[in-house]
């Protein structure tokens, strides 16, 4: 139940300021051009507000009117129907079973990876850094299929991806020689006005674009 909280927005998201999981929400809401409240968390101190909506205390956490919703995945499927323009997903059912899967396995292998790179023991770190590069190495094939991953347009597995991408050299994994095409996608991705919009100032100098 929404207790204390007065949000000025009809769409508040709590946010944590460097987190791949948020950004991929706050990246849906920039390819949507949706304006809204953003309130910075540190996940590891979640303020009172966000305890009384949210039974985990975690961010992303979307909060519009009386509905509350949490999970990455949930909060950007709603933003892509609440929101139809421009679409993040496929119209035909097969494609859009494969980027709810490819979506999956980031939230299941890559984002860990991550989250390990960034606050992991040094071994954690460096024993992820080795996993990241064999996931990269694996997908290479998924990279060269098609302009975006797995489909032709931006999609909501991209949301997910770009994130991790962006903070690879930041987190000792460099996108050299054999993974220059992985490079090349995050580009093509970075370069627009809608991922300069999603990154927090935290986030915003963990790269620089050439
Ligand atoms: N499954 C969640 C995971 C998000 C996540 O890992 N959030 C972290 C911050 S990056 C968090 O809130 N950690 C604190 C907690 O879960 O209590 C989602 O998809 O939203």
């Amino acid at each position: 139940m929404v207790t204390s909280i007065r949000l000025r927005n009809t769409l508040s998201l709590f946010s944590a300021r460097d987190c791949v999981v948020c950004h991929r929400v706050r990246l849906v809401l920039a390819a949507k051009g949706v304006t809204y409240e953003l309130i910075p968390v540190d996940p590891g101190n979640p303020p009172e507000d966000l305890v009384d909506l949210n039974p985990y205390h975690s961010v992303p956490t979307l909060v519009e009117r009386d509905l509350v919703l949490y999970s990455a995945s949930v909060i950007s499927e709603y933003l892509d129907e609440r929101y139809p323009h421009p679409p993040l997903m496929p119209v035909d059912p097969l494609s859009r079973a494969r980027i709810r899967l490819a979506t999956q396995r980031m939230e299941q292998d890559w984002v860990p990876q991550v989250q390990s790179m960034q606050s992991g023991t040094k071994s954690q770190a460096e024993a992820s850094r080795k996993r990241m590069r064999e996931l990269l190495m694996q997908s290479l094939p998924l990279f060269k299929a098609s302009r975006f991953f797995l489909n032709p347009e931006m999609s909501l597995a991209d949301c997910a991806l770009a994130p991790i991408i962006w903070r690879l050299p930041s987190l000792g994994v460099e996108l050299n020689k054999d993974l220059k095409i992985i490079d090349d996608y995050g580009m093509r991705i970075f370069r627009n006005p809608g991922f300069m919009r999603s990154l927090t100032p935290e986030e915003k100098v963990l790269r620089e674009l050439n």
